[in-house]
């Protein structure tokens, strides 16, 4: 069938050279060129013409995550991904644990120029077939079924495609030629039907609170029409669509979840099979378009002793200009050139093409800006105390308003009132969550399903813009806490933390340094943990998907009232209520996860001596009893569904408990353990053993430093490498998730070696970290980090995303790589947690590094 139809296509397609020839009357080429200048499939595998890229499932659903507006056909027009998510779709306005379809065969014709998906819906036994061809500047996507689409699925299943709500902001549309305004909010309509009607969602889940009605809520369109014109004023987002046959719905997919995209949607015509549904969809292409050049530099400034580096990402198409200019803008206002820089050509990278230059000799403090081709860039410092700041807001705030078990406040506003008193209940069995946890045919505990475990509810942070307590990320990010400590001793208070009454007040010291504030606070979710259940847990998350997906205030994700299933749901007696929302205890046994909370146990005794020694002298006796226990349990491998990479760090696992334990206790049997473990671990690559054995060296007997330096040597090869990889020098992560995290932890490494091996490991190493995390990275100049640097994210995928805003200090994780070649992180849409959305760890090492680069800056 997919053979036949590629025929069809390519004779289709000669037909219209021969009938442009055939109009022009002219032979010589011209006419054949002008026809056929319009969409090609390029060697990476996707339609391509200047200004405008169709991609063909080039990118997939996920399953762990679903729908993460990142995958089917997919649109850049003028460098911007303005459309996402064409597939065959069960749903008006598909949500993120909608049904998605799986790609069981992808073919690209490079002879006919298509590209061809057979998509298959298991639940339903229901396949179909999405062929995309160019036609013109445009495409058309048609889709046929060999059995005509299933009863059930009769009215439900449908061709989708989903436009980008902000770039659709202040602009129209045309329905069949009758005029519209793009909603800038939700305005309806929706309909609310038969919950038996409803296409199950993932696992059974729903994401809808019916509120015991047995009903569900779906987007009705706001327009219909056989041709849909979108922002016919803007030549940058102009889209045209034309159903060949049947109509386009137009739909508002935030009226059942704000990460909704405007839906374009076409019914699959039913009982019969061929085609099914087919549109001519024609993005308005600006000729000649070039992108403008990204100019990137550090928006938080240089130190005047560092590099000062600067990378213009060109368009493919761009010619590099011969100079940039270093401008300092004086008291006054005016403007003076202090340096012209040559530009140097670096090479391609991905899509773009590189050249940099360098600004080192400007060593004067002041204000600068950079000046290349007509655009300027933000002013920023060059200044010796341009990095003391950095981290103060990701401290102040950011960690403040990941508190769990607390109401934070700060100055006028409420971040959020006192959150999940009601925690917890032990997890069922034989249970698979849908934020990634799981639970076996046992509770490994003493507990029964359903029964409350004691003692939960105190300390933890929400682990990221969702609000589950992560048992692994959260005993992380207590350990790089307390090697902040120990290696910084930052005396900073800005913030009072109250336990006895669960109040914290940002911007109001409290004599106690906010530091080991947050450690005490670690502390007490993770010594809680042992105490009850002698383990560190999987994580304490909602039991139910319409509790998860919760924006807002995170006090009023639960009751707060503890359940009671003796009474009717949302009845109300004492602190006890029917209403089953308390969060649940996933504690299936993971030796790598059990060995992280040991070690963070071992970590924050020591930081917390001296300051709360009842808690201290507890964590350690708590963390070598379940060291203990741990070392007699035969082992296991990580349970199937445990997160990648389990195994590989299941190995490192107990060394890093053992050597916390070394260092609290500095008792020989861990010393001998120790020795035993780290040298054979020093083959993996990453130089991530290295840090450890560089942090113990004291440990390791005689000569050690010289035994590592050969590893330290071909480490340093790994870090030269970068610098031909891409015009950063830097670790770029391609996966689902992008990477500042192994950037961060890339430099921190190095900062370790340089302290080690000062003569292989220089400050350029370490500031090449921060100048990317600041806005030297690909697709934008925007710093990573929320209030830090003169431009920052001002859109973040925190718990306040529902507003378009950020938590101060948030770290996102920036440049996603779409495959195969298209780096994004999005400033006007906050919904991509993949490019947006902070983590405790992440956060915690950003800290650590900061510290780290004024360290370097003053050695
Ligand atoms: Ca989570
Ligand atoms: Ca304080
Ligand atoms: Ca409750």
């Amino acid at each position: 069938m997919i053979s036949h139809d590629a025929g069809a296509s390519r004779a289709c397609r000669a037909g219209r050279i021969a009938l442009a020839l055939f109009v022009t009357g002219w032979l010589g080429g011209a006419g054949a060129v002008a026809q056929e200048s319009g969409l090609r499939l390029n060697d990476r595998e996707y339609f391509e013409t200047r200004g405008l890229n169709v991609l063909v499932f080039t990118n997939q659903y996920n399953g762990m995550f679903f729908d993460e507006k990142t995958a089917g056909v997919e649109m850049i027009l003028h460098g911007v991904r303005l459309v996402t998510g064409g597939a065959v779709r069960l749903s008006p306005t598909p949500e993120q644990w909608d049904q998605i379809p799986k790609v069981v065969d992808r073919k690209v014709d490079k002879t006919a120029s298509t590209i061809t998906c057979v998509l298959r819906y298991e639940a339903f036994d229901f396949d179909s077939r999405l062929v995309v061809t160019p036609e013109g500047t445009g495409f058309r996507m048609a889709v046929y079924v060999d059995k005509p689409v299933p009863e059930k699925l009769e009215g439900r299943a449908g061709l989708n495609l989903e436009f980008l709500p902000s770039r659709y902001f202040e602009r129209t549309y045309l329905a069949d030629g009758r005029p519209g305004i793009f909603p800038r909010h939700p305005i309806g309509p929706a309909r609310t039907l038969p919950a038996a009607a409803k296409i199950t969602q993932f696992e059974g889940y729903s994401t809808f609170d019916d509120r015991g009605r047995n009903e569900y809520v779906e987007a009705d369109p706001f327009a219909t029409g056989k041709t849909l014109v979108l922002a016919p004023e803007d030549p940058e987002r102009r889209v045209t669509i034309q159903a060949v046959s049947g109509d386009l719905q137009l739909l508002d997919g935030r009226n059942l979840a704000q990460n909704g995209w405007f839906v374009v949607r076409s019914l699959l015509a039913p009982k019969v099979t061929g085609k099914v549904a087919e549109w001519v969809v024609r993005p308005n292409v600006i000729p000649n378009w070039t992108r403008t050049p990204v100019i990137q530099f550090s928006q938080a400034g240089y130190h005047p002793a560092q590099k000062k580096t600067a990378v213009v990402e060109l368009d493919a198409n761009d010619t590099a200009l011969a100079t940039a200019s270093l401008f300092e803008v004086t008291a006054d206002g005016t403007t003076v050139e202090r340096l012209k820089a040559n530009v140097v050509p670096w090479g391609t990278y991905l899509r773009y093409r590189y050249v940099t230059a360098d600004f080192s000799a400007v060593t004067k403090p002041g204000l600068y800006f950079i000046k290349y081709g007509n655009q300027k860039t933000e002013t920023f410092p060059i200044a010796a105390d341009v990095y003391e700041h950095v981290w103060h807001a990701t401290s102040d705030v950011w960690f403040p308003v990941q508190m769990d078990h607390m109401a934070v406040n700060e100055a006028y506003r409420v971040w959020h009132g006192l959150t999940h008193m009601d925690d917890a209940l032990q997890a069922p069995l034989n249970f698979q969550h849908f934020d990634g946890y799981r639970m076996g045919a046992s509770t490994d505990t003493k507990y029964k399903p359903g029964e409350r475990i004691p003692g939960l509810a105190v300390g933890g942070w929400f682990d990221a813009g969702d609000f589950d307590i992560q048992g692994g990320s959260h005993a992380g990010t207590l350990t790089t806490f307390v090697d902040i400590w120990e290696t910084f001793k930052p005396p900073r208070d800005q913030t009072l933390i109250d336990q006895a009454t669960h109040f914290v007040d940002i911007h109001r010291p409290d004599g106690k340094p906010d530091m080991l504030q947050q450690i005490e606070h670690g502390t007490l979710a993770v010594a809680a943990q042992y105490r009850s259940i002698g383990q560190l847990n999987q994580g304490i998350v909602d039991s139910r998907l319409h509790q998860y997906h919760h924006l807002g205030d995170a006090s009023t994700q639960t009751d707060n009232l503890l359940y009671d299933p003796s009474l009717k749901p949302y009845q109300v007696e004492g602190n006890r209520s029917g209403t089953p929302d308390d969060r649940w205890v996933f504690t299936v046994h993971q030796p790598f996860l059990n060995y992280s909370g040991i070690g963070s146990l071992a970590a924050a005794s020591r930081a917390l001596r001296g300051f709360n020694d009842a808690l201290a002298g507890e964590c350690l006796a708590l963390a070598k009893k379940a060291y203990a226990e741990e070392r007699q349990r035969p082992a296991t491998p990580p349970p199937a569904g445990a997160p990648a990479g389990a195994a590989r760090f299941g190995a490192g696992a107990e060394m890093a408990a053992v050597f916390q334990l070394m260092l609290a206790t500095k008792e020989q049997p861990f010393i001998d353990r120790f020795n035993e473990l780290i040298w054979p671990s020093l083959d993996a690559p990453g130089g991530r053993s290295l840090v450890t054995a560089v942090r113990a060296l004291p440990y390791l007997g005689p000569g050690a430093a010289e035994k590592l330096r050969p590893y330290t040597v071909k480490y340093r090869a790994e870090v030269d490498a970068l610098l031909k990889a891409n015009p950063y020098g830097v670790p770029i992560a391609t996966g689902g998730w992008a990477g500042s995290g192994g950037v961060v932890n890339w430099a921190i490494t190095n900062y370790h070696l340089m302290k080690a091996y000062p003569d292989l490991f220089d400050k350029e190493t370490v500031l090449r970290g921060v100048n990317f995390i600041f806005g030297t990275h690909p697709a934008s100049n925007t710093s990573l980090v929320a209030t830090v640097g003169t431009k920052s994210k001002t859109i973040a995928y925190g718990s306040n995303r529902a507003d378009f805003t950020f938590i101060p200090g948030v770290i996102v994780p920036g440049v996603l790589i779409l495959k195969p070649d298209y780096p994004e992180n999005m400033d006007d849409w906050p919904y991509l947690w993949g490019e947006n959305e902070g983590t405790i760890g992440g956060a915690s090492q950003y800290i650590y590094l900061a510290l780290a680069v004024n360290d370097v800056l003053k050695r």
